[in-house]
């Protein structure tokens, strides 16, 4: 065979697309087949994901996709829905930044033990982790009804194939898998009162999940595969890096900086700096830590009933630089609403200088998240031990070009920008390779994507100690 097309499917927290990828030998182009929106919705207090019209989005675009070999499935991980005894979905899946789990977190990592938790699983404490959510939803009627937990993707798969499974890298973000078992952490399950039947049979990236099932009518009848179903997994695998000494920043809704590992770190002083370590393609470690990205300028636009970003931006970038900061990490950023508000608040909280326009507002969003990605490229350094001499930045967030510039005169090192779409790639590539379309390592699918891939450079502008001022006004010390 010298060249396929596939499908990749990638639903994020604001858009779900489905993306036509040409793959094969030196090739590799990529079209949208469809987007669709992502709108969550609440209903009695409770925000839910809209998965049925995510799945009508996923089937449109299949059909626009048009006959393909292979369909890739990745979305954001940790959320879940549940089945009962004859396959039906038990109610909406909820979000993960809804109130349920507020409070829970502590109370269940206190109980477990959080040494423990960080051994076994090696996760960063986020406090929407799958233990967490059903641990809040211990005792509804749904939840003793259920027959199988099913991770977005995996329930997305099962509708198209009737084959039930849980793809290892998305697994691997509930707090309840095994890091060097690779399996299953049943006894946690037991402690923590959920019944580990829930949980299906664990699967490979790079692995076939079943065919389309015939009812569903799609052209060519394709393989679903399993891919790095986690974005952020397919994302890394997107990385265009020559060599191991690189950071990445995936960044949209949330920015995901850190390094690619063959090894987890367990560390007490990781397990403080609540650096995770999730599992990735070809049995690599993905070493980072969550940023909140760039859900508050999401929020914000949403807010001001703005659409015109390029405007903004332009505005922002002739506002003074760091003339006030916050930490995008505080909790009071993580819910939908009112963020400008927020950020006034925060700042007169911190005394901070409040911005005093939305440009002004803007402007201390990037550069707390640039400051925000500094700090998390230093610590991922130090705690690891890799080196580091170049930092990538893949999704939306390479087409922001302030952030771009800001990241890079932050970190103090290159920046290098793109590709945008870099998950449906890391999707792509590695069903390509499963099908024997291409071969090779992590190393020789990022080589092919710095052949064909266009990708922007930045270079620090130098004013190292003006950043690490910033940073000591937030108590980050370096
Ligand atoms: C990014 C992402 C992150 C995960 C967050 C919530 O889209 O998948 O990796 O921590 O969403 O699931």
């Amino acid at each position: 065979m010298t060249a396929v097309r596939l499908a990749a499917v990638d639903v994020g927290a604001s858009s779900g697309r489905v993306m036509l990828a040409h793959i094969g030998p030196g090739l590799v182009e990529l079209t949208e087949a469809h987007r669709f929106r992502n709108e969550p919705v609440r209903i009695a207090g409770t925000l839910h994901w809209d998965v049925l019209a995510l799945y009508r989005g996923v089937l449109e675009g299949l059909r626009a996709a048009g006959p393909v070999a292979g369909i890739g499935i990745d979305t954001w991980a940790i959320d879940y829905g549940l089945i009962d005894a004859t396959g039906a979905l038990l109610g909406n899946p909820v979000h993960y930044r809804d109130g349920r789990t507020d409070g829970v977190s502590e109370r269940v990592a206190k109980q477990l033990g959080p040494e423990r938790l960080y051994a076994t699983t090696g996760l960063q404490h986020l406090p929407f982790n799958t233990l967490y959510q059903l641990a809040a939803a211990a005792g509804t009627p749904q939840l003793e009804a259920a027959h199988q937990l099913l991770l977005i993707p995996d329930l997305i798969a099962y509708w198209l194939t009737g084959e039930v499974g849980a793809e290892i890298t998305n697994a691997s973000t509930t707090q309840l898998y095994d890091l060097r078992r690779r399996a299953w952490a049943t006894d946690l399950m037991t402690d923590a009162g959920i019944r580990s039947e829930l949980f299906p049979p664990l699967r490979e990236p790079g692995t076939r999940i079943g065919p389309v099932l015939p009812a569903l009518d799609l052209p060519g009848s394709p393989d679903v595969m399993a891919v790095g179903s986690h974005d952020t997994a397919s994302a890394v695998v997107g990385v265009p890096a020559a060599d191991e000494h690189f950071a990445y920043i995936s960044c949209g809704t949330w920015s995901l900086v850190g390094v690619e590992l063959d090894a987890p770190v367990l560390s007490a002083p990781s397990r403080r700096a609540n650096f995770t370590n999730e599992s990735g393609v070809d049995g690599t470690i993905r070493y980072l830590r969550n940023v909140m990205g760039l859900w508050p300028l999401q929020e914000s636009l949403r807010t001001w009933g703005t659409t015109d970003l390029p405007a903004l931006l332009r505005q922002a970038a002739e506002e003074p630089a760091f003339r006030s900061v916050v930490d995008p990490d505080d909790p009071t950023f993580l819910p939908p609403g009112d963020m400008p508000a927020r950020i006034a608040q925060t700042c007169r909280r911190i005394g901070e200088p409040v911005p005093d326009s939305p440009a002004a507002t803007v402007r201390c969003i990037l550069d707390s998240l640039a400051l925000a990605h500094r700090r998390a490229v230093q610590q991922a350094q130090r705690l690891s031990g890799r080196h580091v001499d170049a930092v990538h930045i893949v999704g939306g967030g390479a087409r922001n070009d302030l952030l771009c510039q800001l990241t890079a005169d932050a970190c103090g090192l290159p920046l290098l920008a793109g590709p945008v779409e870099a998950t449906a790639l890391g999707n792509a590539l590695v069903q390509a390779r499963a099908l024997g379309v291409i071969g090779g390592d992590l190393a020789s699918l990022r080589s092919l994507l710095q052949e064909t891939q266009q990708i922007t450079r930045y270079e620090p502008r130098g004013d190292t100690a003006g950043w690490r001022a910033a940073a000591r006004r937030l108590g980050w010390d370096d």
